[in-house]
């Protein structure tokens, strides 16, 4: 990692070029605010990532209002300018012309009024008639108590929508009588419904331990007016935090202005439950005329029961991006080491790698995620391994790699497996606890097999991240698992297993695996976007590889194994 210990000359060197580079090619010449002789260049900062979104320094959490305006890429962020734990939150505010290279500019939105003084926080950017983009966001009151505020930008024809200006008339939603009001925050993009020409949005609510999404109309998007009942709920499930609400198409992979509605289209809510730490999502129909979605598969509550990833990754936004036809998703990584370790770094939170999402053809009932297509201009020095043999216990290393920053996709073939061979698993144990009670070390019949990432030279440390063909509840099941115990000899550090059921429509011979290693996130797609698991790790060796293996008594063929190296973006640490 020793390019990572740059001394302080060397990191403005860099920064520098890099930002000469980004503002040069703009139309627009870039204010860039961070200062680096204000930054921890002198402290050894192995766990930076080099090609996810994260500000220099300091604390950031939830997504905010992503959009494209003008030839760029906005993301706002919940951001504490002032150190690397949660507190005054603003709006930081960066922006991009390619979804990977970004550049931050002044907080767009910060706590000066009444209604906002305790924290600017989550919200969401809707383009209204004409194409003028405006923010909704939850201020926290000089009385603790949540409301809704407005914010428009002062200059529409600045790119980089730098100066946004708070109105007049804030805040614009306040809790009604009797209404929870340390829980009602986080509005969404709205959309208009030419049935009764009026806005709707969103925002997340909990009445007892009914989490839900309020429903609020507008003629002019300043008044508004709360539905007689929620656009939907769910008993027991606990605040709704930052939910979203948009329409997906029924098949193929273009994305859709949230104001669409239709035959060809099926629409996803989907909730932050605090309680529990994780984004759910339910895909449904939405009845305009009754202001109601009804999921398609509803469980007995109409819980809300499929995930967007399995493992880290919360507070997420989608948002309609216009320039590539596609619905893009970002989510918040937090950490998952100790507060007293943020401390030392400087730093708490990123971004995952910003997904395209749609529809799954073959269900119609769960989502695909695939990283951007932006990300593979990344891709550097490219080793390819194909057609290796995997037998039982074989550990194979990928030579080649910067095995802390890569990008990696393989093919399994399973050609030789017969249904008869798989193993029935306990029908109780949900994915996370069979991945946890098996374990990377199991021997098991066909699997576990994957890749060894971040893995130190003598094996005594890596993240595992394999598949084993099971069966379970008499079904067939492709198990994918996420395994961290092993992952860093750091006291504080969470070594939990993560595991989700791969959705499987018939037994298959090939399963696909994409993994991308960023130093301290690891975010694996399997079988093309089916499911997903994001990990924080932080490996302590500083010799780092990546290894094939297989652990099951059945021989696995790798059909094909692309690694590519990948750049950095990040300019400074
Ligand atoms: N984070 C924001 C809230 C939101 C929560 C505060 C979710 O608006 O509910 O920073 O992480």
């Amino acid at each position: 990692m020793g390019f990572l210990n740059l001394k302080p000359s060397a990191a403005s060197v860099i920064s520098f070029t890099w930002l000469c580079l980004f503002a040069c090619e703009s139309t627009e010449p870039l204010r860039i605010v961070h200062n680096l002789d204000t930054l921890n260049t002198n402290v050894d900062q192995p766990y930076r990532t080099a090609y996810h979104f994260q500000p220099h320094k300091n604390w950031m959490n939830d997504p905010n209002g992503p959009m494209f305006y003008k030839g760029y890429y906005h993301l706002f962020y919940q951001y504490n300018p002032q150190g690397p734990i949660w507190g005054n939150i603003v709006w930081g505010h960066s922006v991009s012309q390619d979804l990977v290279k970004w550049s931050s500019l002044d907080a767009a939105i910060v706590p000066s009024e009444w209604y906002d003084i305790g924290g600017c926080w989550s919200g969401s950017a809707t383009f209204l008639q004409g194409g003028k983009p405006v923010i909704l966001y939850t201020g926290n009151t000089n009385a603790s108590q949540q409301v809704q505020n407005m914010a428009v930008p002062k200059n529409l024809s600045d790119p980089l929508l730098r100066e946004w200006v708070k109105i007049p008339e804030n805040p614009i939603i306040v809790p009604e009588r009797g209404m929870d009001t340390k829980n009602f925050r986080d509005p969404t993009t709205g959309w208009f419904e030419s049935v009764d020409m009026k806005w709707r949005i969103v925002v997340g609510s909990l009445e007892g331990s009914r989490g839900m999404a309020l429903l609020y109309k507008s003629t002019d998007f300043i008044k508004w007016e709360k539905t007689k009942h929620p656009l939907h709920s769910s008993e027991s499930s606990g605040m709704w935090e930052c939910p979203d609400f948009y329409p997906v198409h029924v098949s193929g992979k273009q994305g859709l202005d949230t104001n669409i509605v239709g035959s060809s289209v099926k629409h996803v809510m989907k909730a932050s439950l605090g309680e529990r730490g994780y984004d759910y999502y339910s895909v449904g129909s939405y009845l305009v005329d009754g202001d109601i979605f009804v999921p398609d598969r509803g469980s007995q509550d109409d819980e809300l029961d499929l995930r967007y990833d399995y493992g880290k990754f919360y507070a997420s936004k989608t948002f309609f991006d216009v320039s590539k036809n596609r619905r893009v998703l970002w989510g918040w990584v937090t950490e998952f080491d100790s507060q007293s370790d943020d401390i030392m770094k400087g730093w708490a939170g990123l971004q995952g790698i910003p997904r395209t999402i749609w529809l799954d053809d073959s269900s119609k009932m769960n989502l695909m995620q695939w990283p951007v297509v932006e990300v593979e201009s990344l891709r550097g020095n490219k080793t390819v391994k194909n057609n290796t043999v995997l037998k039982s216990g074989e550990v194979v290393e990928i030579y080649g790699v910067t095995s802390a920053q890569v990008d990696v996709e393989v093919l399994f073939d399973l050609q030789r497996m017969k249904i008869a061979e798989f193993e029935e698993m306990d029908a109780n144990a949900t994915a996370r606890e069979l991945c946890s009670n098996i374990g990377v070390s199991h021997k098991g019949v066909v699997g576990p097999f994957g890749l060894l990432v971040l893995a130190s030279n003598d094996l005594t440390q890596y993240t595992a991240v394999f598949y084993h063909i099971i069966s379970h509840q008499t079904k067939l099941k492709l198990l994918m698992c996420s395994d961290q115990r092993r992952s860093s000899t750091l006291k504080d550090f969470n070594k939990t297993t993560y595991g989700s059921f791969v959705p499987l429509n018939h037994p298959k011979k090939i399963v696909s695996l994409r993994v991308l290693v960023d130093h301290s996130i690891v975010e694996s797609f399997a079988e093309g976007g089916k499911s997903c698991i994001t990990s924080r790790v932080y490996p302590t060796s500083t010799d780092l590889h990546l290894y094939l293996f297989n652990n099951g008594s059945s021989t696995i063929l790798c059909r094909q194994l692309n690694a590519w190296n990948m750049k950095t973006t990040n300019n400074v640490y």
